[in-house]
Parts: structure tokens; C-alpha cells; sequence
């Protein structure tokens, strides 16, 4: 289970550390309150404010970290059951991890849907209207486009029920750059059995870490890629997770120069 946290390493802000966090940097957005941007009423009103966020993270700017390739690695190792994800970024894709992999609870830019008339769109074909601060348009009915960003109030993606087959069956939990504060998604902790053991790693102590620790939780405190890393040495993975993000730095390198 991973949040915003493993994405900061990577440059782009949490929402809710103090000073950097986005919900503190809102301000230019002009919101009634910081979490408008997430807000059905208000895009309806106003959809520019989310669509300037929407530039920001629109996959291509930021680069995976340790973190991402670290998962990508249980993956290749077929150790991996699924990776539940919070963020909105991408990165996990880019990294390699592949989608059917991946529950998205938060939603993905790499899909979006006309608010009016429900027509489906690849991500990349709004990249040049979002990109040059146009709000995009439905090639059919002209109502707005929205990116398959889960909003305040809105449903989870239908695939986060996998939970309920997945959680069962997990022998370990890692829990990586949340606050565990956003629900349904925090709950997710406590799917797992009880008997599992349930590694968090992050800044501060969350969640069921902080108030309903249980006798085989494993807690990592301090930055997200140092307790990675930390773990990845012990694995004895290290060669292996840093020749991953060695070919995904390449990989961007060879984009920037095409
Ligand atoms: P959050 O509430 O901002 O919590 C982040 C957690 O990560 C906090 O406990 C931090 O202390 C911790 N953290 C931050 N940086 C590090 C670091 N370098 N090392 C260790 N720990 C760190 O974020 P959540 O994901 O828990 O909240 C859920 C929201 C945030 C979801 O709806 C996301 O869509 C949303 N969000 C996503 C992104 C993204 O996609 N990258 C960015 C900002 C917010």
C-alpha cells in the first residue's frame, strides 16, 4: 500500500507535510478551501484550478524512484500479489510495474471520461489541451473531459474490490508514504490476516502503526528510500533494484533527446 510519500523523493509534494505539502501551496490555485480542487461542485464551476494541477502531474514530467523500481522488482521476482496506490503520478506505470498489477484507488491521468456524456479517451490524446491550459472538450457532445481522478464524494474504482480477494491472501504487507488518514483506502491495513506480518515505512507512525499496533507489525521510521533501501540490502537485491533505475534513468534520457 503506498501514498503521495513515495512519490516525494521523485520531487513531486504530499499533500499534507507541513511547508512543502500541496494542500499548503494551493493558495495560487484561488480555492475557496484546498480540497475544492477534488471537488465535483466546484470543477463544474470552475475546472481551471484541477487542470493546472493536472499539467503538473500529467505523466512524463517526474521520474520513478527507488521506491517504484523496488516494487517493479517484487514483480519481476513474482513476489508481488498487487500494489495499491493512492497517487495520481503515474509513476508506478513508468516504472514498469504493469497495470493489471496495480489497483489505482485514486484513479490515473492515463484515462479520462466526458463529465456530460460519459465518452471514454486515452490520457495522452488530452496531454496537448492539458499541457497548453485548455480545459478539454468531448469531441462529441463538447462537455468537459475529465482525467479518471477519483474525486471527493465519488466512487472508488470498481477494481478496488480486488481488496477482497487479495488481503486474504497476502503473507506480507508493505505499507510505504501514507498517512493513512484517506478512507476507504486506510482500512485496507486491517484487511490484512492477523497472523501476517505488516512492514510500514515512513516519515512518521500512522494508522493502525500509531493506535492498534499488532504483535507482527515491522515499523521502518525515517525517509521512504533510505528504509528501502535498508531492506533491499538485507534482501541482498541491491545490484539488481539499482540496475532497474539505472535503465530507467537511461531510458528518460534517450526521451529527452528524441
Ligand atoms: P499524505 O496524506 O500527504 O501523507 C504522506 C505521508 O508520507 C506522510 O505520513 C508523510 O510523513 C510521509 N512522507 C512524505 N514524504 C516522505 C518521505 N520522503 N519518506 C518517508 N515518508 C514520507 O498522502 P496520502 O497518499 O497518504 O494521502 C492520500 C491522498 C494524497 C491521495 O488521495 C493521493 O491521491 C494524494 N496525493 C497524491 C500525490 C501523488 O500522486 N504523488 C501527491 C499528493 C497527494
Amino acid at each position: 500500500m503506498a501514498g503521495a510519500g513515495i512519490s516525494t523523493p521523485s520531487g513531486i509534494p504530499d499533500f499534507r507535510s507541513p511547508g512543502s505539502g500541496l494542500y499548503h501551496n494551493l493558495q495560487r490555485y484561488d480555492l475557496p478551501y484546498a480540497e475544492a480542487i477534488f471537488d465535483m461542485d466546484f470543477f463544474h464551476q470552475n475546472p481551471n484550478p484541477f487542470f493546472a494541477l493536472a499539467k503538473e502531474l500529467y505523466p512524463g514530467k517526474y521520474r520513478p524512484n527507488m521506491t517504484h523500481y523496488f516494487v517493479r522488482l517484487l514483480h519481476k521476482k513474482s513476489q508481488l500479489l498487487r500494489m495499491y496506490t493512492q497517487n495520481i503520478d503515474g509513476l508506478e506505470r513508468l516504472a514498469g510495474i504493469p497495470p493489471q498489477m496495480l489497483v489505482e484507488a485514486h484513479g490515473t491521468f492515463a484515462t479520462a471520461t466526458c463529465t456530460v456524456c460519459w465518452s471514454k479517451y486515452d490520457g495522452e490524446k488530452l496531454r496537448p489541451d492539458v499541457m497548453s491550459g485548455r480545459v478539454p472538450k468531448c469531441s462529441t457532445c463538447k462537455g468537459v473531459v475529465k482525467p479518471d481522478i477519483v474525486f471527493f464524494g465519488e466512487e472508488l474504482p470498481p477494481y478496488f474490490l480486488k481488496y477482497l480477494t487479495d488481503f486474504p491472501l497476502a503473507d506480507l504487507l508493505i505499507v510505504m508514504g501514507t498517512s493513512l488518514e484517506v478512507e476507504p483506502f486506510a482500512s485496507l491495513a486491517d484487511a490484512a490476516r492477523g497472523s501476517v506480518t505488516r512492514l510500514l515505512i515512513n516519515r512518521d507512525l500512522v494508522g493502525p502503526f500509531a493506535w492498534r499496533r499488532r504483535p507482527h507489525d515491522v515499523v521502518q521510521l525515517g525517509d521512504v528510500v533510505d528504509g528501502v533501501r535498508a531492506l533491499v540490502d538485507a534482501l541482498g537485491w541491491t545490484r539488481e533494484v539499482e540496475a532497474l533505475v539505472a535503465a530507467g534513468a537511461e531510458k528518460a534520457a534517450a526521451k529527452t533527446e528524441e
